[in-house]
Order: C-alpha cells, then structure tokens, then sequence
C-alpha cells in the first residue's frame, strides 16, 4: 500500500466526505474576485472555466446562485460574427474548445436563443478535414479531442447532419493502438483523455460496437494505483481529473464496476481542500475550477448522495440532456 513509486499516501488527515457546501462557496468565491492574479491569469480559457465552474455549481444544485443574465452576456460577446466560433474571452480567437463550451453553458442556462447557432454550425462544419479528422480552429492542428468537441457542439444542436459523421468515426477509428486505447491522431500513444474523446465521437454516433470492451477497459482499469486514484496513461502518477476521463470511459463501455470504488472514491475525496473548498489534482496540491468540476463529475458517476447525475458522454447534468432530447449510446 502506498509503496507505488508513481503513488500518493492517503492518511486520516485527509478529508473522507463530501464537503458540498465548501465548493460551492469556493466557485461563488471565484468568479466574484476579478481583480485576482488567478483570474487574470486564466484569461485564455476564461469560457471553460465558466463551464467547469456553472456545471459543478449545477451538479452541486446550487445553479440558483449564478446569474444568467451576465453568463449570457458574455458569451454573446466572444461570438466571433464572421467564423460563428466562441473565443475564451472578449477579443480572444476562436477555437473549437471554447465553442463546445459555450454551447454546453447556454445550452445548461437555456440560452441559446440568444447566439448565432447557424454561425456555430458553419464554423464547426468547416473544421473537418477531407480524411474525417477535425481541427481546433483556423491554423489547422489536427486531435481527435477537436473531433469530439466538433461531435458534441453539433449534437447540442441537433445538428449533427452538417457534417460526414462516418469519415469522423473512420477518422477515430485509425487512431485505435493495439491496446485497445486511442491517441491524439493515427500512431500517437494512447492516453485516457484522448480515449474519453474518440469513445464519445463513437457513442454519439451510435458506433461503440467496433469497441473491443474487454480489451479497453482492462486498459482503463489498470490505470487505478494502490491509492485508489487513476492516472491517464502507464508509470504516470494519479490526478482526480482522470476519476473523469477513465471512469465516463467505463461508463460508456458499461464496466464501470470494473474499478474499486470504495478506493476511488477515498482518492477523490483526498482531493478537497477543506479549507479553501475545492478539488486539487492529487492530495495536497492547489484547488482549481478543472479539478473541482472533474472531482465531482467522478463522485456523481459512482452515484454519490447529495450530486445530480452526469452524463458520461457530455459531462452535464443528465436532466438538462434530458431537456433538450439528446441520447447518448451506453454498451451493456
Ligand atoms: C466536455 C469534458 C469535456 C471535454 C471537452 C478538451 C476535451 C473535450 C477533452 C480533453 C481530453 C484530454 C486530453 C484530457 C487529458 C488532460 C490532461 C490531464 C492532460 C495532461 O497530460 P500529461 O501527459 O499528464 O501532461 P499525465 O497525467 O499523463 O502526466
Ligand atoms: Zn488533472
């Protein structure tokens, strides 16, 4: 136990429960000190963090505390009117990142009305390549991450008939390894991030039967360390963010009792900062937005009491993808 060379030490001084009211206050906490150097510094990916923040606030059930109205306001602002894409932040550039989360937060505070979703569907449409493959924006750089982002934003918009899903699945496919894993393009390792993006472009397209279950969730499930904590690839340390990536994995494959969640869930618990609120990446380490909506979007999937399901495919809360009539493809 613990003896791991790429392991943390959990001990009783760790937190052991789920310090709800304490995150809530911390991402209240965050968005209200603008003047802040972590603020200013998060400029660049201001509209994800605005999607971490709204979804955990949301799974939290305390969306109630956040205002719409400036949410929407803002999100008008970074819609760039000639490429119909989202910026992270006023006069930023566009990227197929910030777009899907953009359209994740209107879609959560019922906004879209509000944007130019035809200008959105032009800019995604026009991102994938000839081989099926997506870009993240106009300079070309080509991971199967922009594939899921471009699957998502269109599937949030009921759109998915503007562009040629069977090539983006061909694509993903090409990106498989033998392990059963997928990498950021044909031949690159596989890593646990880049699985949760190529298994959600085949769930949203009905394509997770080409999967080898077995074989890939092996692989996910050998990612759990004496700690009960993930990590995203082999000989790597833990991260609470993997509790995402790996076990929406799983989910989607249907082997999420392939993992010990007693153990994960003792790990993710670690993570809080009972002081500050909010998750860090491991025990120990800084909170953060990413962590935070990533910590709880992992105890949400293991049925945690007090948390509003997830969707493992959208990462947002079951009953707002209800709402808008999307369904996702799950394996038995
Ligand atoms: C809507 C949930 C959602 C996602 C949008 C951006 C995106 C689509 C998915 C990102 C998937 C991904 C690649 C996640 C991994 C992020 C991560 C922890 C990267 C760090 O990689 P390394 O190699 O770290 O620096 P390790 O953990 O391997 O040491
Ligand atoms: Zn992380």
């Amino acid at each position: 136990m613990g003896s791991h060379p790429k392991d943390v030490e959990i001990t009783d001084d760790h937190p052991k429960t789920l310090l709800l009211q304490k995150h809530a206050e911390y991402i209240l906490s965050y968005s209200k000190k603008k003047e802040d150097y972590e603020y200013t510094m998060t400029e660049h990916f201001r509209m994800s963090g605005m999607y971490w923040g709204i979804t955990a606030m949301d799974i939290l059930g305390q969306l109630d505390k956040m205002k719409p109205t400036d949410i929407i306001e803002f999100i008008r602002q970074c819609q760039d009117v000639c490429s119909g894409g989202f910026s992270p932040s006023v006069g930023h550039d566009t990227h197929i990142l910030y777009t899907l989360s953009a359209l994740q937060v209107l879609v959560l505070v019922e906004g879209l009305g509000e944007v130019d979703t035809e200008g959105v569907v032009r800019f995604v449409s026009g991102l994938q390549n000839p081989d099926g493959s997506f870009s993240g924006d106009r300079w070309g750089e080509v991971d199967t991450r922009f594939s899921f982002c471009a699957l998502a934003s269109l599937a949030l918009l009921n759109r998915l008939d503007a562009i040629k899903t069977d090539k983006a699945v061909e694509f993903v496919m090409k990106c498989q390894n033998v392990d059963g894993g997928f990498g950021t393009r044909p031949g690159s390792e596989s890593h646990a991030g880049q699985i949760y993006c190529c298994l959600g472009v085949l769930s949203l397209t009905g394509q997770l039967h080409r999967i080898n279950g077995d074989l890939l969730g092996w692989w996910l499930c050998e990612r759990q360390l004496p700690s009960g904590g993930l990590n995203g690839r082999p000989e790597k340390l833990p991260d609470v963010c993997y509790s995402w990536w790996v076990l929406a994995s799983l989910t989607m494959l249907g082997r999420l009792h392939w993992i010990n969640e007693y153990k994960m869930r003792t790990f993710i618990m670690a993570t809080q900062d009972p002081e500050t609120g909010g998750f860090t990446d491991r025990p120990g380490d800084m909170v953060d937005l990413y962590h935070t909506l990533f910590g709880l979007a992992g105890l949400s999937l293991l049925g945690e009491g007090g948390l509003k399901r997830i969707n493992p495919v959208l990462c947002m809360p079951q009953y707002v993808v209800d709402r808008i009539g999307v369904s996702v493809q799950i394996l038995d």
